[in-house]
């Protein structure tokens, strides 16, 4: 792509197509803190404080931990300098700015490098619930706060090494999965009961509640080859949330060669979303009553 033909100062509330033209190799172009207008800073406090009264009790302590010690509030949209200088003094990361989804081996790139790409814009109001690319609120409210503990600083990093590898070994919807269950909609097994960890749960007011509330969805112990061969739900509550004991465990799993697991990965069974086997851990058997309602008569 051309980056002479963007017009940098135009790149608040792009959503699908505004990626089209990237503005540099890396698709980082600047935040643009001082362009967002008092109404989006006004999203931001609409989601950060319904968000904020539902995760005690629901969000895992090292979340709480992680969004306490960092300049994250309601008031208004976190400038990501600000949010970098606090990561890299703990887990070494940063914060970039992105127009919005980019390409898998540039995403990959920024991860292995402990850079995090943020889209810069903020959803609409009529998009309070749903967006299907992630801005600001989601990358900054979901993924910062856990990238302060450094399991997770590590297992991302590791991710998106794993991430360019995986595709020069045509591996990576295998990949995608392990980010999917437990980077995204991952669940934790804490001492006082079951909490999210995963970012697109902990941004998600109606899904925070759903994953650990609602009786439909099946809660199983997560287990690697058995998260690998199980598609995903990406325009959807999860039909699985699978389930950590510990997030020690994601220390394991970043130091695993994955080459044996993509090998036997190429041959046994794919799994559907709602699918329980035999050999799971069922922690909770969803009712499917969500995804799957009984018809009547
Ligand atoms: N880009 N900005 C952004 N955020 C993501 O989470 C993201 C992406 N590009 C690709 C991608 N995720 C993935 O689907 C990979 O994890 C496979
Ligand atoms: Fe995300």
């Amino acid at each position: 792509p051309d980056s002479s033909t963007v017009e940098r100062s135009d790149k608040h509330g792009l959503a699908a197509g505004a990626a089209a033209a990237a503005p540099s190799p890396d698709w980082t172009i600047p935040q643009g803190w001082e362009q967002y207008t008092a109404d989006e800073h006004a999203v931001w406090k609409t989601l950060f404080e319904r968000q904020t009264r539902l995760l005690p009790g629901r969000a895992c302590d090292a979340f709480v931990e992680g969004m306490r010690a960092l300049p994250i509030g309601a008031d208004e949209i976190p400038d990501f300098r600000r949010l970098s200088d606090v990561l890299m003094k703990r887990t070494g990361w940063q914060v970039v700015a992105v127009p919005g989804l980019v390409p898998d081996e540039v995403f990959f790139e920024h991860l292995a490098h402990r850079r995090f790409p943020a889209g810069n814009f903020i959803r609409k109001p009529h998009q309070l619930d749903y967006l299907e690319e992630p801005d600001v609120f989601h990358d900054v409210f979901g993924h910062v706060p856990m990238l302060m503990n450094p399991v997770i600083a590590d297992f991302i990093q590791a991710y998106g090494e794993g991430g360019l590898r995986a595709q020069r070994l045509g591996r990576l919807p295998q990949l995608a999965r392990v980010y999917w269950y437990t980077v995204e909609f991952g669940l934790l097994r804490q001492r006082d009961g079951l909490r999210i960890y995963g970012a697109g749960i902990a941004s998600s007011y109606t899904e925070s509640r759903f994953c650990l509330e609602s009786d439909s969805p099946n809660r199983i112990r997560f287990d690697l080859e058995r998260v690998m061969r199980t598609r995903y739900r990406i325009d959807d509550f999860q039909e699985t949330y699978f389930v950590l004991d510990d997030l020690e465990e994601l220390l394991a799993l970043s130091r695993i060669d994955f080459g044996p697991l993509y090998e036997r990965l190429g041959s046994g069974p794919e799994y559907d979303p709602g699918d329980v086997l035999p050999q799971d851990e069922v922690i909770h058997r969803g009712s499917g009553s969500y995804h799957h309602p009984q018809q009547e008569g």
